[in-house]
C-alpha cells in the first residue's frame, strides 16, 4: 500500500494536478494483454487498480474511446450511501462505503470523501413507511441509518423549509451520517495513477469496435480503433453504452439507456452542510467544496445517447428545490449537464461472466453507481481474475431476468435511484 501523504494531498488540492504527469497520453497499445477493461471511468480504472494490486495482474490496458472520467464518472453529482433495502444490495453498496473512508490514504490521492450525512426526506404517509422500512432494514444489516422529526432534520440541514402550508410538507426524514460525498475526477485519476503506477496501460481515444473470438467461441481480443489487441479476459465497463459494446459479440442484456441530467448554481459560502435527497418531488441537493449548489433530477422519460436532457425536467427540479428551499429561489444557475445511464428492470447492476469465455460485464448501474465504485471494481476485479463471482456480486447475474431472482430495488425505492 502507497503511503499517505499530507503534503501530496495539500498539493493535489490547491494545486491540481502539478507534479504528476499523466504518462498514459503518449502509450500505445501493446499487441497482447493479460486483461483488457473496456471503459476508463471510475469503476473500469478501480478494476485495472484491484486486478494488479490484489490478483498480481498487472499486463492490463485500459482502453478509452474518449478521456478518461470523461463519462458519467466526471457528470455525476457524487452522492455516496450504502441505505438500500435488500441484503444482497445493502453488502454490495457498504462494501463500497468501507472502501471510501479508506480511499484517499490507499491512492495517496485526496478523492474528498466527505461522510457529511444523506438525508432522505418523506412527504407522504407512504413515503414515511417505506422510508422508516429502509431504516429498519438497513439497522438489521448493520448499516446505519436513523429516524429524524422534520425539527431534527431542520436542526441538521437549517436551510431546510419545513412549514406545513407547502405542496410537499416535510413529514420527516431518513439520515444515513456515512454518507456523503467525493470529489469525482479525483476518483478517476487516482486509480489512474495508482494502477498506471503498478504497470497497467491506460489507453484513450481507443474505441472498441468488434471482438474476436477463437474457434471455440472464447474471447482472444478486440478489435479497436487503434488495432487489434490480444487478450483471453476482456471486462466491458461502458456505463450507458453496454447494450452496444455487447452487441459486437451478439449478446442482449435487459438494459435501457436514458439521459440523466444535473446543474449546479454560482458559488457561495458554505449552507447546505449535507445531502437533502427527495423522491417524490424529484430533487437532491448538496454543496460542494468549491461553493456550487449541486443538483440534480430523475432521469427523463425517453430513451437516448444524447448526454443532454430534455429542460423541463431542470425545470421541475428547480420548482421543487425552492419550495423546500426558499432562500435559493435567487440563485442563478451556473451550468448543467447530462450523462447517459444504463438502468436494469430491476434498477440493479449486472457484475457476472458472459456466456462467452473470458467476457465480463459490469453494467446497469442506472442513476446510482458513483457511490459503489470502489466496491463494483474490488469484486469484478476478482470476477475477471477467477473467472468466477465474489460472494457480494454472486446474485448480480444475468441469468437472474431469466430465472426470477430479482434484486428489486426498483420496487422498494424510497428514492427513484
Ligand atoms: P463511466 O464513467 O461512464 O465510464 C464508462 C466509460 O466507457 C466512458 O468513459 C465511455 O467513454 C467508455 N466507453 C463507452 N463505450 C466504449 C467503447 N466502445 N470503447 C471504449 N470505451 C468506451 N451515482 C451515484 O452513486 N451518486 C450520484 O449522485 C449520481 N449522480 C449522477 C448524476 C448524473 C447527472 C449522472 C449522469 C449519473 C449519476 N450517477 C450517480 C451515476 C454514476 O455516475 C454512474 O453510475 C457511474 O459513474 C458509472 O461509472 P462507470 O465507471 O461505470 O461509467
Ligand atoms: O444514487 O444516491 C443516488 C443518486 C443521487 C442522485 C443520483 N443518484
Amino acid at each position: 500500500m502507497q503511503k499517505f501523504s499530507a503534503w501530496s494531498l495539500l498539493k493535489q488540492s490547491f494545486g491540481g494536478h502539478q507534479g504528476w504527469q499523466p504518462q498514459w497520453r503518449r502509450a500505445s497499445p501493446k499487441p497482447a494483454y493479460d486483461a483488457i477493461i473496456i471503459g476508463g471511468g471510475g469503476h473500469g480504472l478501480g478494476t485495472a487498480y484491484y486486478l494488479a494490486a490484489e490478483h498480481g495482474i498487472a499486463n492490463v490496458a485500459v482502453l478509452e474511446k474518449g478521456w478518461i472520467g470523461g463519462g458519467n464518472t466526471g457528470r455525476n453529482t457524487t452522492i455516496i450511501r450504502s441505505n438500500y433495502l435488500f441484503d444482497e444490495s445493502a453488502r454490495l453498496y457498504d462494501h463500497a462505503l468501507k472502501l471510501w473512508e479508506h480511499l484517499s490514504q490507499v491512492l495517496n490521492y485526496n478523492v474528498m470523501y466527505s461522510p457529511r450525512g444523506v438525508m432522505m426526506l418523506a412527504h407522504t404517509v407512504h413515503d414515511v413507511q417505506v422510508i422508516k422500512r429502509h431504516v429498519h432494514a438497513n439497522r438489521g444489516n448493520g448499516v446505519d441509518n436513523e429516524w429524524l422529526s422534520p425539527e431534527d432534520a431542520k436542526a441538521f440541514c437549517p436551510p431546510l423549509n419545513i412549514e406545513s402550508n407547502i405542496r410537499y410538507p416535510v413529514m420527516g426524514a431518513a439520515l444515513q451520517r456515512r454518507g456523503g460525498t467525493a470529489r469525482h475526477d479525483a476518483v478517476a485519476w487516482g486509480y489512474a495513477r495508482a494502477a498506471d503506477a503498478l504497470g497497467v496501460d491506460i489507453i484513450e481515444n481507443c474505441e472498441v469496435t468488434g471482438f474476436k473470438r477463437d474457434a471455440n467461441g472464447a474471447i482472444e481480443g478486440v478489435e479497436t480503433s487503434r488495432g487489434p489487441i490480444a487478450s483471453r479476459r476482456v471486462g466491458v465497463v461502458a456505463a450507458g453504452h453496454t447494450s452496444v459494446v455487447l452487441g459486437y459479440a451478439g449478446i442482449k442484456l435487459p438494459l435501457e439507456s436514458f439521459p440523466l441530467q444535473a446543474l449546479v448554481s454560482e458559488p457561495i459560502k458554505p449552507v447546505v452542510p449535507c445531502v437533502v435527497m427527495s423522491n417524490s418531488v424529484h430533487a437532491y441537493i448538496s454543496q460542494s467544496d468549491k461553493g456550487e449548489l449541486v443538483i440534480g433530477a430523475g432521469t427523463d422519460a425517453y430513451t437516448s445517447y444524447t448526454q443532454r436532457g430534455a429542460l423541463h425536467v431542470n425545470s421541475h427540479t428547480l420548482e421543487a428545490i425552492c419550495e423546500l428551499f426558499p432562500a435559493f429561489r435567487r440563485m442563478r444557475m451556473l451550468r448543467n449537464w447530462g450523462g447517459i445511464v444504463d438502468v436494469t428492470p430491476d434498477r440493479s447492476p449486472i457484475i457476472a461472466k458472459t456466456t462467452i469465455p473470458g467476457l465480463y460485464v459490469n453494467c446497469g448501474w442506472g442513476t446510482g453507481g458513483f457511490k459503489a465504485t470502489p466496491g463494483s471494481a474490488n469484486v469484478f476485479a476478482w470476477t475477471i481474475a477467477r473467472d468466477e463471482p465474489h460472494p457480494i456480486n454472486a446474485p448480480f447475474t444475468i441469468e437472474r431476468f431469466r430465472d426470477g431472482f430479482l434484486i428489486d430495488e426498483a420496487a422498494a425505492a424510497a428514492v427513484a435511484h
